[in-house]
């Protein structure tokens, strides 16, 4: 089987969703540290242009976005899937509420001046204006990430309330085992949590309090080694994407397999990857792509949350 890489860096909450899935799956990986802003040159190499954290490899084939990603190791999972069966539905629309409405609300939280204030990325004067620098030009184009505190505040102790109630008589938000929305609301909750500043948002939540500790373990079930990018881009100069199987295109995009197509998010983070398209049916995007580091490549999107179209098109 080929390893599953993970690239990303420690603060990141997206990343820590996937950690924390991994921890729960049991299933081994590698992990890559990637920078927290630009430049990523190794990330690139493999990406094609997508910087958004995290990213994961196996062999040529990359993958964009941590939902993709949770369905990319659920299908290796050897438990019970974090999708589930009954319920499927309403798990898979409330981890999107949540890892985009919950996560603008987390953002409003960690980015309080009394949290920065506390914050170490935060105290180097030119660290700080670097990071604000690259997080400018990566929202350019986009609503602003984070909502205004008051309402912040507002929506996350409302929505604490209904994770207590939630959680009162059951051990995790998907019943007896973790599903997709206990992982994405973790990550967020986390986010937070691991600001001692912050902490206080929890106070009065008990059930909270409890589910957070069982979920800390899944996250502090790593088994992943460590490797350099450039390791990662040799091991996908050493492989070749994977066949996919009946790969299908949506006929509504009127684009033809094999043209040059551009994709990119529909939120935040508009830089475009190219390449030829492979896939674009209602799940996932794929376009073929060489770089001359890495190698013939594959990169994965989840439909939702992308947009493909005609190199050079603006329409
Ligand atoms: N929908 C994306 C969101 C990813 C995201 O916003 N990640 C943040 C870090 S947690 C990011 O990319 N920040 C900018 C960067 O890392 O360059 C996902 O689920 O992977």
């Amino acid at each position: 089987m080929t390893d599953l890489i993970l690239h990303q860096y420690a603060e990141s909450p997206f990343s820590e969703k996937v950690r924390a899935i991994f921890g729960f799956t049991g299933l081994p990986y590698k992990s890559v540290d990637i920078p927290a802003i630009m430049p990523k040159p190794d990330l690139i190499a493999l990406t094609g242009g997508y910087r958004r954290t995290p990213v994961m490899q196996r062999g040529a084939d990359i993958f964009c976005d941590s939902a993709l990603i949770a369905e990319v190791i659920d299908d290796q999972n050897p438990k019970t899937s974090i999708f589930g069966q009954a319920g499927k539905a309403q798990a898979i629309a409330a981890a999107r509420w949540t890892d985009s409405e919950f996560f603008r609300v987390c953002v409003g939280l960690v980015f309080q001046p009394a949290a920065l204030a506390a914050n170490p990325r935060f105290k180097d004067a030119k660290a700080a204006e670097a990071f604000v620098k690259d997080r400018a030009a990566f929202t350019a184009g986009g609503p602003a990430l984070a909502i205004p505190l008051p309402r912040a505040e507002a929506v996350f102790r409302e929505h604490m309330r209904a994770l207590e109630e939630s959680l009162k008589n059951t051990s995790f938000l998907g019943g007896d085992n973790p599903n997709i929305v206990d992982f994405s609301n973790w990550h967020l909750c986390w986010f937070v949590h691991r600001q001692e500043v912050l902490r206080r948002y929890f106070d009065g939540f008990s059930a909270v309090g409890a589910w957070l500790e069982r979920m800390q373990v899944f996250s502090s079930a790593l088994q992943t080694t460590t490797i350099s990018g450039d390791e990662a881009i040799s091991i996908a100069k050493g492989c070749e994407p994977r066949k996919i199987d009946s790969p299908k295109i949506d006929p509504l995009l009127e684009i033809d397999r094999g043209a040059q197509v551009q994709v990119l998010p529909t939120d935040y983070g508009f830089q475009p990857v190219s390449g030829a398209l492979v896939v674009a049916d209602d799940k996932h995007i794929v376009i073929a792509r060489e770089d001359e580091r890495a190698g013939h490549l594959q990169v994965h999107f989840p439909r939702y949350g992308f947009e493909v179209s005609l190199a050079g098109d603006s329409t």
